[in-house]
């Protein structure tokens, strides 16, 4: 069975540890561990991983486009900046879903602006940690339809 790949950028290893009032307390290995056990549920693997480089995202999309059954990603900073994650997301099959702990829609106005979602098939901000978990119900959803 291949895996739905959960890609995070940077900083958010430190998830939970600073900038709790925007962010909240979960760190990324509680979150990992949510979405290990909801993916049991729905039936799905999870390949879990984090950079603090452009580069491996960009490498880790390409290989989920190869192999994955789909893609969630929490871009970090690096969805309001590149244009490379863009055209790796464009270029690959698997259902794709944008998360973001925080309304990037509400904060500073550099942060309005996503390169991301334009090549994914949803996005979902502002939810905290149940973001992901919300976007692996959708994801079970989308790999169903794109496999019927
Ligand atoms: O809201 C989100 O999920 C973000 O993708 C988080 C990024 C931010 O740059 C995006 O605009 C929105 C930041 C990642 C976490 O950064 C931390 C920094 C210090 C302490 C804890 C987390």
């Amino acid at each position: 069975m291949s895996a739905v790949f959960v890609l995070n950028g940077p900083n958010l290893n430190l998830l939970g540890t600073r900038e709790t009032a925007i962010y909240g307390t979960a760190t990324l290995a509680d979150i990992e561990a949510a979405l290990r056990a909801q993916g049991e549920r729905l039936q799905l693997l999870i390949d879990f991983r984090q950079s603090n480089h452009e580069g491996d995202l960009v490498d880790w999309v390409q290989e989920a486009g190869g192999k994955g059954a789909g893609i969630i990603i929490n871009p970090g900073a690096y969805t309001h900046t590149s244009i490379a994650l863009h055209d790796a997301l464009k270029a690959v099959r698997p259902p794709k879903i944008e998360v973001h702990l925080s309304n990037i829609h509400a904060r500073e106005s550099f942060r309005r602006t996503s390169h991301v979602s334009a090549a994914v098939d949803g996005v979902i901000v502002g939810l905290g940690a149940e973001g992901y978990g919300l976007a692996l119900d959708a994801m079970r959803r989308l790999i169903d339809k794109v496999r019927r």
